[in-house]
């Protein structure tokens, strides 16, 4: 992994998401292996949405949710910890753009930072506009979350057609 440790604690936002194998047993073990992450505490985490395919439309329906997270690792080295647990989840990445997937884990926030690096951009370039991201996020985070380059969290859910989304009931 990656070394780099900061000495500060950074609230970052992850998304997840699944729509082969058993979705949401996906995404809840995943919310499990989130919270063992190495300088990491897990500080919240969304209800789980059934959510309809934003892309290609002939796959299943998507599994989404949100977790915050409190972590000290850098922002590659948070993408390396969530890259080694979609392979966990037997993650194929053949290239095709929003294609089916075992799992998904997205960085959306890191703190307040701006990122544009080869395959690692903060916030998550789609973020402002999908509803998949945004209600569960507004589920833990503050409203009045500033979305770096967008504006406030709850202007963007305000923009932002609710379609397709349904809570899971827990349980
Ligand atoms: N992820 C994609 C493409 N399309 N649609 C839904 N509903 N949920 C997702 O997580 C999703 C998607 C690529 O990351
Ligand atoms: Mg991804
Ligand atoms: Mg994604």
């Amino acid at each position: 992994m990656t070394d780099a440790v900061r000495a500060t604690p950074v609230v970052a936002y992850v998304g997840l998401g699944s729509n082969l194998s058993d979705p949401a047993a996906q995404v809840r073990q995943a919310m499990a292996e989130l919270n063992g992450l190495p300088e990491s505490e897990l500080l919240a985490r969304s209800p789980l949405y059934r959510t309809a395919p934003v892309g290609p439309a002939d796959q299943p329906d998507y599994v989404n949710a949100v977790v915050s997270l409190k972590t000290r690792l850098s922002p590659r080295g948070l993408l390396e910890a969530l890259q080694a647990i979609e392979r966990a989840h037997g993650r194929q990445r053949d290239g095709t753009r929003w294609g089916p997937r075992t799992l998904d884990l997205d960085i959306l926030l890191y703190g307040d930072e701006r990122l544009s690096e080869p395959g690692l951009q903060i916030p998550h370039p789609e973020m402002g506009g999908r509803a998949f991201v945004l209600v569960p996020l507004a589920d833990v985070a503050p409203s009045g979350l500033r979305v770096p380059g967008l504006g406030t969290l709850a202007d963007l859910i305000e923009r932002c057609p609710r379609e397709g989304i349904a809570p899971i009931p827990v349980g």
